[in-house]
């Protein structure tokens, strides 16, 4: 007894020194971003291009947890821009979160703006973007977060790590596309092409020769840091001949299953572990559309990369030369992403917040605005002389242009939002069901849900059948949130609650609310600020699938957004 109380005892010790060893070492990583206009080929043609640095992708940041990151942007491009880091917390620091008109107005042509925040809590990987307009389509990089230092993985560590950032191109200004279809009110052109690490890969054409390689040693377990960086598509991902272990996503770490396919909405990330247990060979790794909506024009093209063992044959010798093709899901395979997503699970129990304060329930989905008549015709090209339109709760949302929604908030501004986001649908219905077409045209508003410091939340967000039902990838900013459960068709309290997993959910920061289904989540608004939470198709946050969360502040300092850095952008 008395042995095992010492062996505990020097054991805290232990613990308590690598902890002080940890808090020493946490640093501040300085970098700049330059945003600027680069000349950039792809498919046979070359665009002018607005990229961090000149780089596409833009710069990989590498951070160990803990440390705090000061990023100075400068923006000599012609838009204006604003950088997101997709899924930091940003604990107190909500002015550097980055979505335009929500917590900062936009860095203009020949502004700049120092975004600093500290990391707190997350392992694993991230991303940053662009989050004005359409400009992620090309700004965007891997943020990785190792362990502190001196801590380690909750897994044997992998001899190598690649971020693999899938993309979407476009063979025209990604920004010429959202114009014209803001302008004509039809659906944006599809892209061109899906990229790995920025390149489309060997089936599109100019493109085989600059294919990304990833080296792989006999024998060596790698780390995919797989990245959706894609505007408007779900992808599906496998590499051929390989089966992946699932070790984490979005940042928190996952109990760890093996599949052959992972599927991730845009936002989302998933870290896999492979194993070089393959015949030394050429194996692409591939990515291509899960399309869950029915009859809508989607970019059904596939990219490729390379996986390479480095002890393979010389690419001009023999069969081997020729990389195999992994088998990809049908697009429309819901059921494999069913599969996949109902594998996650957190690595050990957790604890979910219960004794719900705010029980909230919120519909997702399209819709269609009639043409308003000081339009022509022109204006109105989505089905049958409409404009198209998204909403949550039947509320299309609007972005503010003279304040940020948390400089309006801060400030005591008038006129820039109102509070009367609805907590519930203002009409209930049947939502995945053959909705009455009185019921598609949404209102427009710039409506928040006040969320009291410390809350816990619990959020039903329910697809619609409205227009056309598909998966959203809902993406909520400043906080990370546990799943608790999915399911199809319309959530039913009564049938659906026995279902939520209340042991070891996962933990995510984006979730797919199913094509005609429901996801429950829940989070504890210990985070004050204005944070945005919006489908993270970039075509539907375009028509309105957004509304943000007003969480207060609470009592003294540490749990009050910070004062404001004297930096901040005016509008
Ligand atoms: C969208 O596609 C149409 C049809 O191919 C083309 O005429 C138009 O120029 C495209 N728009 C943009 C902005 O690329
Ligand atoms: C490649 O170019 C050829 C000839 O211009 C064209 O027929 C084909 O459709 C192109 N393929 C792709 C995938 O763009
Ligand atoms: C990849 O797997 C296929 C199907 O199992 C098999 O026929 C092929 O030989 C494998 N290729 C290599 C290079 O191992
Ligand atoms: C992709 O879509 C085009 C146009 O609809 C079609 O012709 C082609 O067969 C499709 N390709 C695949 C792989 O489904
Ligand atoms: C998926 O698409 C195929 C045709 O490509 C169709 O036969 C099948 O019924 C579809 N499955 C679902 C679940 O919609
Ligand atoms: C468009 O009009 C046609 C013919 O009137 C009708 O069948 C169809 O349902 C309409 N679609 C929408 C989206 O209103
Ligand atoms: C900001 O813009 C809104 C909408 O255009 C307007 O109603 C409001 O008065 C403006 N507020 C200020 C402070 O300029
Ligand atoms: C949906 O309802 C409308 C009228 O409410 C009806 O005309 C249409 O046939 C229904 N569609 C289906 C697929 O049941
Ligand atoms: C949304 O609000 C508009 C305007 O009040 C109404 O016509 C429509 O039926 C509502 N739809 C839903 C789903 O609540
Ligand atoms: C840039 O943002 C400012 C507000 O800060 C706005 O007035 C201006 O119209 C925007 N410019 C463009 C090109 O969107
Ligand atoms: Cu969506």
């Amino acid at each position: 007894m008395e042995a095992l109380n010492k062996i505990s005892f020097l054991l805290g010790v232990l613990l308590l020194f690598s902890m002080a060893v940890a808090l020493a070492n946490a640093k501040t990583c300085y970098h700049d971003f330059v945003v600027q206009t680069t000349k950039v080929n792809r498919l046979c043609n070359t665009h002018n291009t607005i990229t961090v640095n000149g780089q596409f992708p833009g710069p990989t940041l590498e951070v160990n947890n803990g440390d705090t990151l000061v990023i100075n942007v400068a923006n000599r491009a012609h838009e204006n821009v604003t950088i997101h880091w997709h899924g930091i917390r940003q604990l107190r620091t909500g002015w550097a979160d980055g979505p335009e008109f929500v917590t900062q107005c936009p860095i203009r042509p020949g502004g700049s703006y120092t975004y600093r925040f500290t990391i707190q809590g997350q392992e694993g990987t991230l991303w940053w973007h662009a989050h004005s307009s359409w400009l992620r389509a090309t700004v965007y990089g891997a943020l990785v977060i190792h362990p502190k230092e001196g801590a380690s993985y909750p897994f044997p560590k992998p001899k190598r790590e690649t971020p693999i950032l899938l993309g979407e191109w476009w063979d025209a200004n990604p920004l010429d596309v959202v114009r014209e279809s803001t302008r004509t009110g039809g659906a944006p052109n599809i892209s061109d092409a899906y990229t790995i690490n920025g390149q489309p890969g060997d089936l599109y054409n100019c493109s085989s020769k600059d294919t990304v390689i990833v080296p792989i040693d006999l024998g060596e377990t790698h780390l995919l840091r797989v990245i959706n960086a894609a505007l408007n598509q779900e992808l599906f991902f496998s590499v051929a001949n390989h089966t992946f272990t699932v070790v984490g996503a979005d940042a928190s770490y996952l109990k760890p299953f093996t599949t052959s396919v992972i599927m991730l909405g845009p936002g989302q990330t998933t870290d896999v572990l492979i194993s070089g247990n393959q015949p030394p060979a050429r194996y692409y790794m591939a990515a291509r559309a899960y399309q869950s909506g029915q009859g809508a024009p989607f970019d059904n093209t596939t990219t490729t990369a390379i996986l390479e063992y480095k002890s393979a044959p010389c690419p001009a010798k023999g069969i081997l030369s020729n990389p195999v093709m992994p088998a990809l899901p049908a697009f429309n395979d819901t059921a494999t992403v069913t599969a996949f997503t109902q594998s996650l699970r957190s690595p050990n129990k957790v604890e979910v917040p219960s004794d719900i304060d705010e029980n909230l329930f919120f519909t997702v989905g399209l819709g269609l605005f009639n043409c308003p008549s000081n339009f022509p015709s022109s204006r109105c090209q989505g089905p049958n002389g409409t404009r198209f339109a998204s909403s949550m709760n039947n509320v299309s949302f609007v972005l503010p242009s003279n304040f940020s929604i948390l400089q309006a908030h801060r400030q005591g501004v008038p006129g820039v939002f109102t509070t009367d986001f609805p907590g519930n649908p203002p009409v209930q219905f049947d939502y995945t069901g053959n909705v009455s077409r009185s019921l598609w045209q949404p209102i427009l508003g710039t409506k928040v849900y006040k969320l009291k410091y410390g809350s816990r939340v619990q959020l039903v967000l329910q697809g619609t059948n409205i227009q056309t039902a598909e998966n959203h990838p809902i993406h909520i900013h400043g906080y990370d949130f546990y799943i608790l459960a999915t399911g199809f068709g319309n959530f039913n309290p009564q049938k659906d609650t026995a279902k939520l997993n209340l042991v070891d959910p996962p933990m995510r920061n984006t979730v797919g609310v199913p094509v005609n289904g429901w996801a429950v989540i829940r989070f504890l608004a210990d985070n004050p600020g204005a944070w945005l939470m919006h489908c993270h198709l970039d075509v539907h946050i375009t028509w309105g699938l957004a509304m943000v969360f007003l969480v207060e502040d609470g009592v003294g300092e540490l749990q009050s957004v910070e004062p404001p850095p004297a930096d901040l952008p005016p509008c």
